[in-house]
């Protein structure tokens, strides 16, 4: 068992995901930029670091769970980022949805400093983050991989090496593009039904019992239904994923014309100052739009 990790960015993912480490029983030190977030973690049993530096300085492993790209770059290659304190050797693993050109840049520097990184992005949300099931999509050296999978899958219930660094980080926008439109067209379907007047409750008992059921369906069911209550991600979140998986698509020449028509209603999300809102808002927008 790999003993010592270093865990950045106690958010809604990361704080589950850092608790599984705790409870497997290793020995974890995390770190987060709102110094208030560590304390259920501390509690559970963690060490807790006063700098991103100090979070890496000891670790075998170093995670990190942040918003986007620029956080990314921050924790690792800014002015008091971690770079610097990486021991030769130890792997740096992040799980962050982020640029996959961005990954690869930081892939690069931790190369440099002779340390390893993964790009490891996941699948699912918070509550398969709990339960310590996410499927997890990893690029870079599939040595490396074999290295940490342990720990991984302390974390999810599988792990899938998918090519060298930034291929993961490619697949999970891939992947992400398939949630959000998903998301779009269950909304426009049961504001539909109910606008023909068919309760929503019975619109999505039948969705999920149709066959365009999935277990992605079922997770959301409770949110196509309250849109508005406790995010598991956020309308703002999906589109920094769709704006990535745009750009990508742009820069290959492949056309999503279901992801940017999708994309154009998370921007209607935020205009109705629903960007914090977990990205089920979608189905408010085009309730509003519809008339109510
Ligand atoms: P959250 O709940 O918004 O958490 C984001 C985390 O990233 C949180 O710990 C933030 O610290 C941290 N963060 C953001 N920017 C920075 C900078 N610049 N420096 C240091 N730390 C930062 O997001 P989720 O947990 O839902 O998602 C995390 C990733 O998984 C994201 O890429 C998703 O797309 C998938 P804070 O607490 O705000 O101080």
């Amino acid at each position: 068992m790999t003993q010592k990790i270093g865990f950045i960015g106690l958010g809604r993912m990361g704080s589950p995901m850092a608790l599984n480490l705790v409870r497997a029983g290793y020995s974890v030190t995390v770190y987060n930029r709102t110094p208030e977030k560590t304390k259920p973690l501390a509690e559970a049993g963690a060490a807790v670091a006063g700098s991103l530096a100090e979070a890496a300085s000891n670790a075998e492993i170093v995670f990190t769970m942040v918003s986007d790209s620029t956080a990314l770059q921050d924790v690792v290659l800014g002015p008091v980022g971690l770079l610097d304190s990486l021991q030769p050797g130890s792997v740096l693993i992040d799980m962050s949805t982020v640029d996959p050109k961005v990954s690869r840049q930081v892939a690069e520097a931790v190369r440099a400093r002779g340390a390893y990184m993964l790009d490891a992005p996941v699948s699912g949300s918070t509550m398969l983050a709990e339960q310590g099931t996410l499927s997890i999509m990893v690029g870079g050296e599939e040595s490396v991989h074999e290295r940490v999978r342990e720990v991984l899958l302390k974390m999810g219930s599988r792990t899938t090496h998918v090519g060298p660094n930034g291929a993961a980080a490619s697949l999970k926008l891939a992947v992400n593009i398939i949630i959000g439109v998903t998301m779009e067209v269950l909304a426009e379907s049961v504001v539909l039904a109910q606008r023909a007047g068919v309760a929503p409750e019975i619109a999505v008992e039948v969705l999920s019992n149709s066959a365009v059921a999935s277990p992605f369906l079922k997770y959301k069911a409770p949110q196509l239904l309250q849109p508005l209550g406790p995010a598991a991600f956020t309308a703002s979140m999906m589109q920094k994923d769709f704006t990535l998986a745009l750009q990508m698509a742009r820069e290959t020449g492949v056309p999503l014309p279901a992801t940017a028509a999708a994309n154009e209603v998370l921007t209607m999300a935020r205009g109705l100052g629903l960007g914090d809102h977990d990205f089920a808002a979608v189905t408010t927008v085009i309730r509003q739009l519809s008339g109510g």
